[in-house]
């Protein structure tokens, strides 16, 4: 390859023990991620939220288009009207949109309209994937898989912000389109997921759940 677009890779290969060592290690630390519905107040270092969105936006992209806003909220009005706004959509979920079967499946996450964490944590994350972007020229460019690039770089952020010893729920209030009017977000930015990040409350309770085993989400051949 021989192209000035190119450069050379920045790559240094370890050696097979270290290789495994350190996914071991990684794995050991991930599975110590749980979604937590109840966080503390505590004000968090904004250097980490800006350190973890960088993360996330050194993340994949289809190319490279990097289709992703992250609007972090962390004023005390906003949060309100954002709970007041997911709340009106819970109800409506719990009441009636919901099947009987979804809302058995949430059975054991003990779930309901009510959001407090929407207000406790001291940091909302939402996240808009773009299925268009406006270019410096004044021209829409169409972005190719925006939802899976904004899906890698999602868990790349869960992942920074679990490693820099924060906890976050992923939370998706069903429709969420008012997060647009409530962060004046452009109409090629779609929600996609709202990050609550924070620490967790004293003596916080989270769901007693196993994930698979290897054995069952991986086939070898
Ligand atoms: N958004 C609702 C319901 C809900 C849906 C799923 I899928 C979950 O994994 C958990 C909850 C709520 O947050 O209560």
């Amino acid at each position: 390859m021989n192209k000035d677009t190119f450069e050379p890779l920045a790559f240094v290969q370890k050696p097979a023990a270290e290789m495994i060592a350190t996914s071991r290690s990684f794995y050991e630390e991930m599975r110590r991620r749980r979604s937590v519905r109840e966080f503390s107040n505590q004000p968090i270092p904004m250097e980490v939220i800006e350190n973890a969105i960088r993360a996330a936006g050194s993340a994949p992209s289809g190319a490279n288009m990097q289709p992703w806003h992250f609007a972090v909220v962390t004023g005390a009005e906003k949060k309100q009207q954002i709970r007041v706004a997911a709340e009106r959509e819970e109800r409506a979920f719990y009441q009636k949109r919901a099947s009987q079967e979804w809302l058995d499946a949430l059975a054991p996450l003990d779930t309901n309209a009510s959001k407090p964490f929407l207000e406790t944590a001291p940091c909302l994350i939402a996240i808009f994937y773009k299925s268009t972007t406006l270019t410096e020229q004044g021209e829409t460019r169409k972005n190719y898989y925006p939802k899976e690039s904004v899906g890698i770089a999602t868990g790349m952020l869960v992942t920074a912000l679990h490693l820099a010893g924060l906890v976050t729920l992923t939370y998706t209030p069903s429709p969420m389109n008012f997060l647009n009017e409530l962060l004046q977000r452009p109409k090629n930015e779609h929600p996609f997921l709202l990050l609550v990040t924070g620490y967790p409350a004293e003596n916080a309770q989270v769901p007693r759940l196993e994930k698979y085993p290897l054995e069952k989400i991986a086939t070898f051949e």
